[in-house]
């Protein structure tokens, strides 16, 4: 009798135990964030700097006391590179993780497929890096802190129209298998028309292609001055490289798939003098940017790139954001959900972009733009982004 008395004692014991473990990991004990960026795919090369920047923002808010004491705690889902790849994370996220918002996804080419799903459950999605014309649309669950195409790459033709006022004749590359490419394009091509230049050839290629020669013997024929692309960054080094190689010596400009270091290894020392537009600088001063520049700085001993500052920037409002919901430790995940879209979108942060806020819709204000040069070493294999307006 004893024995049994023991028994169900110790199972009420185990049952308590297994019970107190599952509710603490609750949403009451923190509140779960969604990544959903590419970490693996030609798009890793994109998705890889937003990993550490949302990384660093996970580990700097905890340190500011979370969300009023309750930590956020990052959920990581793999997009890859394409459509499917993000819907099944956003949907994983969703379903499975229960998160209360996404950072997300890469490509703008994957938000299209991957966003409405968000938008139709009433999950909060902030675009960390979808430039394209279209994505504050998608729904009143979207926004972005990624700035449009149109507001940033314009200036990549100020500055070297600046520079080279000789400039006449245009030839224009892009990506017809990618949304931000498509978008990034028009933008390019209506800025140089509007600019009196004449645009004498428009090239396509896809995202997965390695060898452009017909495209450019066909251009080179045209002896453009200045050569611009929209494509990511496996496709648009191997172009940069190959032109160069064919010996194009004119200025080039690349677009925000470009926008990274990890092109440095495609284009080696032929990434060299290329421009790019640049919706962060590291020099802006103010704290959050020069902790989170001090941060990257100790891990990665270079200056932090845009695609990590801008996902350390989503994770952040994010995170304000829900300071602002009232209760949000104990509403239901349905209505937490929606009133920190709200919150999101009334809000304006101090951020390392510098002051933003959104419009109703979603879509981004942000005060200034740059544009970088690449500063490669003669042996190809170092480099910088050189910024050159600030
Ligand atoms: C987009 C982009 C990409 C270059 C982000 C990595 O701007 O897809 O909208």
């Amino acid at each position: 009798m004893k024995k049994t008395i023991r028994f169900i004692l110790l199972c009420c014991f185990v049952c308590f135990t297994i019970f107190a473990c599952q509710s603490s990991q609750t949403a009451n004990d923190f509140f779960p964030i969604g990544v959903a960026v590419a970490q693996t795919s030609n798009v890793a090369l994109l998705g890889q700097e937003q990993v550490i920047g949302a990384k660093i923002a996970e580990a700097y808010f905890k340190e500011q006391g979370g969300v009023n004491g309750t930590p956020i705690k990052l959920i990581f889902q793999d997009t890859g590179g394409d459509e499917q790849g993000a819907s099944n994370a956003f949907n994983t996220l969703i379903n499975q993780d229960k998160v209360v918002g996404i950072v997300g996804p890469t490509l703008s080419q994957q938000a299209f497929s991957a966003s409405p799903i968000a938008d139709r459950a009433g999950v909060p999605v902030i675009a960390p890096s979808n430039t394209a014309k279209g994505i504050p649309q998608i729904g009143k669950y979207v926004s972005r802190v990624s700035a449009p195409v149109s507001a940033v790459a314009p200036q990549a033709i100020d500055v070297v129209l600046a520079q080279n006022p000789a400039i006449k004749k245009v030839a224009v590359f892009y990506a017809q298998d990618d949304a931000f490419s498509k978008s990034e394009t028009e933008t390019f091509q209506a800025t140089a028309k509007a600019k009196q230049l004449e645009l004498v050839t428009v090239q396509t290629f896809q995202t997965k292609d390695t060898d452009f020669q017909t495209q450019i013997t066909n251009t080179l024929q045209l002896k453009p001055d200045l050569i611009i692309i929209s494509g990511l960054a496996a496709d648009g080094g191997n172009l940069v490289k190959q032109l160069r190689e064919l010996d194009y010596k004119n200025p080039i400009i690349g677009g925000n798939g470009l926008n990274t270091a990890n092109l440095f290894p495609v284009c080696q020392q032929f990434c060299n003098g290329i421009f790019i537009a640049q919706a962060y600088s590291p020099e802006l001063e103010n704290p959050i940017n020069q902790a989170f520049r001090s941060v990257y700085e100790q891990q990665n001993q270079t200056a932090p790139p845009q695609f990590t500052a801008q996902a350390f920037t989503a994770v952040q409002v994010m995170t304000e954001a829900l300071r602002l919901v009232e209760n949000a430790k104990t509403l239901p995940l349905e209505e937490l959900r929606q009133k920190l879209n709200s919150a999101i979108l009334s809000g304006s942060y101090d951020t390392p972009l510098g002051k933003i806020s959104f419009t109703p819709e979603g879509e981004l204000i942000q005060e200034r733009f740059y544009v970088a040069q690449i500063e490669m070493a003669n042996n190809g294999e170092k480099g910088r982004f050189k910024f050159i307006k600030s």
